[in-house]
């Protein structure tokens, strides 16, 4: 029997699934290493933590790491149902709270090591979470595309800690009861950047979308598609992140006014952002809430121990 030790909580309604123990041993070197070898070497223990039947679609995976730099508190590497993630904003946030829960770390300013750079958490002494997170900024705008079944749309593509297309010119209704066709439109899209070879810059796979409505309580509403086909029930920091480089790009928001971005399900980050050379630093501000600590077992004479694969 393996046993591997997690605490789960949601930020805004979108699940984080925090890796304290059990997984092995990823040696030494940088984050992006380590992450290169968990997916080379031991891709099955994210399969086993993230897919059926100890996992689900819509989960995000956090593996607490040893720090790089010696000013960071932890080190942390993200994963989902479908592969790897550069950063998490949701996730960062419920790492920093399920931290907090288990009396790892205290109200403050929190210095954290990613594969994508370092970024920095403040947890407030209300229990939400400044993060403070990686540079972004626009790579490409509107940039047309032909989407089969639905006609074209024009999108930014930018970068948040993940590459994303955003989209306001969609025609879609963005409601909570309309999430099987907004699914459906935003993987359309998806393939559709793969078909024609649109991608963030170096080739960067563009594997979020992100569309955009107007919303009665806050700034801006979002439907975010995540790589592995779940929607992001949280507004999505590094999407958000993204949504700031393409609003400071435009000159539609100023450096520190607040942004205020509600999810598909109701829920919001308040963000804002400094300027930095080319690109935009962003803050996002959030909560998350524990759902539960648990050690996840693996029987070896499990048909499933490693996931139920597709
Ligand atoms: O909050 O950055 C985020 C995120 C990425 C994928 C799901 N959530």
């Amino acid at each position: 029997m393996k046993r591997i030790q997690v605490i789960d909580s949601h930020t805004g309604g979108e699940p984080t699934r925090l890796v304290l123990e059990g997984f092995p041993d990823l040696g030494a070197g940088s984050l992006r290493e380590k992450l290169e070898r968990l997916r080379g070497e031991h891709d099955r223990w994210r399969t086993a933590c993230m897919l059926e039947p100890r996992g689900h679609d819509v989960l995000v995976g956090a593996l607490l790491c040893e720090p790089e730099t010696p000013e960071a508190t932890c080190g942390v590497i993200f994963f989902n149902n479908s592969g790897y993630l550069g950063m998490c904003g949701h996730g960062t946030i419920g790492l920093v709270a399920s931290l907090a829960h288990h009396g790892r770390l205290a109200p403050g300013l929190h210095h954290i090591d990613t594969p994508v750079g370092a970024i920095e958490a403040q947890l407030h002494e209300d229990g939400s979470v400044t993060v403070r997170n990686v540079p972004a900024y626009r790579y490409r705008r509107a940039v047309p595309l032909e989407v089969p079944g639905h006609g074209r749309v024009h999108g930014d593509i930018a970068w948040g800690g993940n590459w994303f297309f955003l989209v306001s010119d969609h025609g879609q209704r963005l409601e909570l009861d309309n999430t099987d066709a907004l699914t459906d439109f935003t993987w359309a899209i998806r393939q559709a950047l793969e078909t024609r070879g649109i991608t963030g810059e170096d080739g960067g796979e563009i594997d979020h979308i992100e569309l955009f409505a107007d919303d009665p309580d806050a700034d801006s509403r979002n439907f975010v598609l995540c790589p592995g086909k779940a929607y992001d029930r949280s507004p999505c920091g590094t999407g958000t992140s993204a949504k700031l480089a393409c609003l400071a790009a435009d000159g539609k928001l100023a450096p520190g006014q607040s942004w205020r971005q509600a999810s598909i399900t109701g829920s919001e980050f308040v963000a804002h952002y400094e300027p930095e050379g080319e690109r935009i630093r962003p803050y996002l501000r959030g909560r998350a809430h524990i759902s539960a600590e648990a050690s996840l077992i693996i029987d070896e004479t499990d048909p499933f121990a490693w996931g139920i694969a597709a």
